[in-house]
């Protein structure tokens, strides 16, 4: 049984698609959050999942509050660390400490739109697809190996929202494959790349047209 750690900052949905993935071999050990009022927290604490919280603002620096959050995670014993809409940069002695077991999902197709106001800065710079990644996390931003990405259409009249709402869907079906692949056993990371063992023929994150297209 393999036992992984989801970190939140707010909704969660992310670590619900996940819990809901009910993935044989994995064990959700506990959801941690960042912030007291994260609305994911009632979710995990529904379903019988251990809750904490490391509210950021109680630490004088990033790395007291990493060094914080890193005990009560290894209380846990993870065997995989998942952020899920975490809203914190994490300092390189953090993201060391977990080197190979720490994912993160980011609502743009990297390496573009790295960081915050994901969804606006695609809209401004007139992208016809957009998408999400599922990467291993890395000290430099949302720059780790890509696990899987899913692209969408950016459609006439969309808003953040709007493409917000539509990425998210994707998400909540890749972050639960590539958590079912990493708890497989079956990622390998080789410099910037990542191998899948036996992964079906074709591109993993491709989806569907818009309808009526
Ligand atoms: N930490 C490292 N070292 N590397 C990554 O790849 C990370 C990371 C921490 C979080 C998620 C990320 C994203 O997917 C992530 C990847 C927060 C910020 C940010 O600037 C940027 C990227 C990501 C998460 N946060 C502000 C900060 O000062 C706070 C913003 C807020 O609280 O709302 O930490 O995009
Ligand atoms: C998701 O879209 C996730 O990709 C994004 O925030 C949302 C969290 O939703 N993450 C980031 O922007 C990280 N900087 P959720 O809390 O419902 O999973």
């Amino acid at each position: 049984m393999k036992n992984i750690v989801i970190l939140i900052s707010g909704r969660g949905s992310n670590m619900e698609a996940i819990v809901r993935a009910a993935i044989p071999g994995a064990r959700i050990a506990a959801v941690i959050a960042n912030r007291p009022d994260a609305a994911g927290l009632a979710f995990a604490a529904h379903h019988g999942i251990d809750t904490r919280v490391v509210d950021h603002k109680a630490y004088p620096s990033r790395e007291a509050f990493d060094e914080a959050l890193a005990a009560v995670i290894d209380g846990f014993a993870p065997d995989l660390v998942v952020l899920a809409g975490f809203m914190r940069v994490l300092t390189n002695g953090f993201v060391e400490h977990y080197a190979g077991r720490l994912l993160n999902i980011h609502p743009s197709l990297l390496p573009s739109f790295p960081g915050l106001h994901t969804h606006q800065r695609a809209l401004e710079a007139g992208v016809r697809v957009a998408g999400t990644t599922v990467h291993f996390v890395t000290p430099t931003l949302d720059c780790g190996p890509i696990v899987i990405q899913a692209v969408v259409p950016v459609l006439p009249g969309d808003d953040e929202a709007a493409l917000a709402a539509r990425v998210l869907v994707q998400e909540h079906r890749i972050y639960p494959q590539a958590v079912r692949w990493f708890v497989e056993g079956r990622l390998s990371v080789e410099g910037h790349r990542v191998a899948v063992l036996d992964e079906a023929p074709g591109p993993a994150g491709w989806t569907v047209p818009p309808t009526g297209a």
